[in-house]
């Protein structure tokens, strides 16, 4: 059941240290119930049944415990035992959910790697000694469902991670506090800018005000670059018919991810995973000739998915979301130009937001996945190639991922790390020659023929939850000027010189910078303490001097005072700023 999970280098040694770990459990807990270890992308975990509650002083014990195996050095042996063998030995051994995945196993032998007096369901690979582990440690604990399912036992998941020496140990527990710092949930927190509600639901995330102006920055500057890219923006209800996503083939393939059913009298709705169906039918709502393609249909779409409770993680995967979407409708001949396009758009974009170290993923199907995927070869191989064009003429490196396409198309994913070097799918682009098809689409060609579009469907800064938090995380809060929620604080040293700033205040405001006046009765330290806390990126400062030089003094939140300069003069490079996102 369990098994190395990724490909990482040192994933047999810590596959091999969940195992040891869970000895150390079978020693200092007697009756637990071990469900599933995998090893992770920086360590391993191991959801286990505790007869009592777990604490940080058992994780210590733990430790020690797991250094007595490494000592002893125990050989990891394999060995295949017959079904029913294994079947009873689990029985006897107490062991139920081993026992329950065994049974759903389709082989007659079960792959079983033994250590010392712990032994384990386990496909493997291991290091061949617990000698051969290196230095590692016991991170947390938390909850998790025996196979991620609610309705099923609650488990405690404890956290490790190992690594080939202490050095290597040592620059990774730096990582992780470094990461902890810049968490997006933290700083969310800190700098109010979302929320959730246990009486909303998880998933769901509330926009305070802050992070509402930050969302909105974001939705403005990339739908004004896509209307300037011939790109049309719409607006569709988050609700169909459950028919909808029967015709598009959402409900065979992708219903798992879907909320279930709404009755409402004779209708039958569910709520959108995806926009494409909708988009959609604006294409069908008037004939189409080939002069009107490509077809750039765009919307921030709203989007909800029922994703598992135990893979909601703050913004970054939620169960409603809006999605910088678009499907772009075009002809065979327009494939390889729009992806190029969409593409360079990104780039862009990223580069005004200050993303560099991405990477490209092509996301292809798994012909043995026959329920997630359309069945349909040909068709894969053909969006494959595309794509593949499309990159070489970029001049772009890729990885090729199996596994990771859309069910109704192949992708190209654009891959971005957070603060510990964890990659995650920001924006993509997805070749589709399937939902055409499944609608009946057509457009007049030249020869005044019928002829089936394909459809592009891209996400440039992907959902903007995502996006959001990812840039928390990258600029540590410190938002350039033009996202900050707060751009100006005005400070006046005494209230003599509120007056005099109140002008400033009043001009900035209607020039819609986003400026605050500061008139509480606090000490200016205090008020500057503040303002750098909550990462305005300018404090403007004026007391009774500057008043009679007609200056204002201006600090940056990295705590550099800039000379005195005229209060235009702030304007100006304040507006220069946010009109050139600097
Ligand atoms: C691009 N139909 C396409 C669309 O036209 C689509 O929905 N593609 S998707 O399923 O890959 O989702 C697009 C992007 O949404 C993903 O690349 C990812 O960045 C983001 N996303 C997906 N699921 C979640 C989630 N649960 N929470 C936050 N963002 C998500
Ligand atoms: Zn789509």
């Amino acid at each position: 059941m369990s098994g190395s999970h990724t490909n990482h280098p040192l994933a047999p040694m810590r596959h091999s240290t969940a195992h040891v770990m869970a000895q150390a459990v079978q020693h200092l807990f007697p009756g637990a119930k071990f469900a599933f270890g995998p090893d992770t992308e920086d360590g391993f975990y191991y959801d286990i049944e505790l007869p009592r509650p777990i604490s940080q002083d058992d994780l210590a014990a733990l430790e020690a415990e797991m250094r007595k195996s490494v000592a002893s050095q125990s050989q990891f042996v394999h060995e295949d035992w017959p079904k029913g063998r294994a079947l009873e030995w689990f029985r006897e051994h107490d062991q139920p959910f081993k026992v329950e995945w065994i049974s759903q196993l389709p082989d007659e032998t079960v792959s079983i790697y033994r250590h010392g007096d712990f032994t384990d369901l386990c496909a493997g690979p291991h290091v061949s000694n617990t000698a051969d582990i290196g230095a590692f440690k016991l991170l947390s604990s938390g909850g998790a469902y025996w196979r991620g399912d609610e309705k099923r036992e609650q488990l405690t998941r404890i956290y490790g991670t190992v690594w080939n020496n202490q050095q290597e140990l040592d620059d990774y527990l730096e990582r992780l506090e470094e990461a902890r710092r810049r968490d997006h949930r933290r700083i969310g927190k800190d700098l109010q800018l979302f929320m959730f509600a246990d009486e909303v639901g998880p998933g769901m995330p509330l926009w305070l005000p802050k992070g509402a102006t930050i969302r909105r920055e974001l939705e403005r500057y990339v739908t004004d670059l896509e209307l300037r890219q011939g790109y049309q923006h719409v607006s569709t209800p988050d609700v169909a018919k459950v028919d909808l996503y029967k015709t598009s083939g959402h409900w065979a393939h992708y219903k798992d991810a879907m909320f279930p059913v709404m009755k409402a009298g004779d209708e039958e709705l569910v709520l959108r995973p995806m926009n494409c169906p909708h988009h959609i039918q604006i294409y069908k709502f008037t004939q189409r000739s080939y002069r009107d393609l490509p077809l750039r249909i765009a919307e921030f779409g709203t989007m909800w998915r029922y994703e598992k409770s135990g893979e909601l993680s703050g913004l970054s995967r939620v169960r409603r979301m809006d999605l910088n979407d678009a499907h772009i409708f075009c002809t065979p001949e327009q494939i390889l130009d729009e992806i190029v396009g969409v593409v360079q758009l990104i780039e862009s974009v990223y580069d005004v937001l200050g993303i560099t170290e991405h990477w490209y993923r092509l996301s292809l199907w798994d012909p043995s996945d026959r329920e997630k995927y359309v069945d349909n070869p040909p068709m894969w191989e053909m969006g494959e190639r595309y794509l593949k064009e499309a990159m070489a003429r970029l001049h772009l490196e890729y990885v090729e991922a199996p596994g990771e396409a859309a069910f109704y198309g192949p992708k190209i994913d654009i891959q971005l790390r957070d603060p510990l070097g964890h990659s995650e799918t920001i924006s993509t682009i997805q070749l589709d020659f399937h939902l055409p098809n499944q609608f009946q689409l057509e457009y007049v060609g030249e020869d005044s023929k019928e002829h089936r579009p394909v459809m592009i469907h891209r996400g440039v800064i992907g959902t903007l939850v995502r996006m959001i938090a990812f840039l928390i995380e990258k600029y540590a809060g410190a938002f350039p000027v033009w996202l900050s929620p707060v751009q100006a604080r005005l400070i006046p040293i005494t209230d003599r010189n509120v007056d005099y700033l109140r002008g400033l205040h009043e001009r900035l405001l209607d020039l819609q910078v986003r400026s605050e006046l500061d008139q509480r009765n606090e000490k200016m330290q205090r008020k500057i303490a503040e303002a750098q806390t909550e990462k305005v990126p300018y404090m403007v400062v004026a007391g009774g001097r500057d008043e009679e030089a007609g200056t204002v003094s201006v600090r940056l939140r990295s705590g550099e005072q800039l000379p005195p300069m005229a209060p235009a003069e702030f304007v100006n490079r304040i507006l220069d700023d946010i009109r050139n996102r600097r």
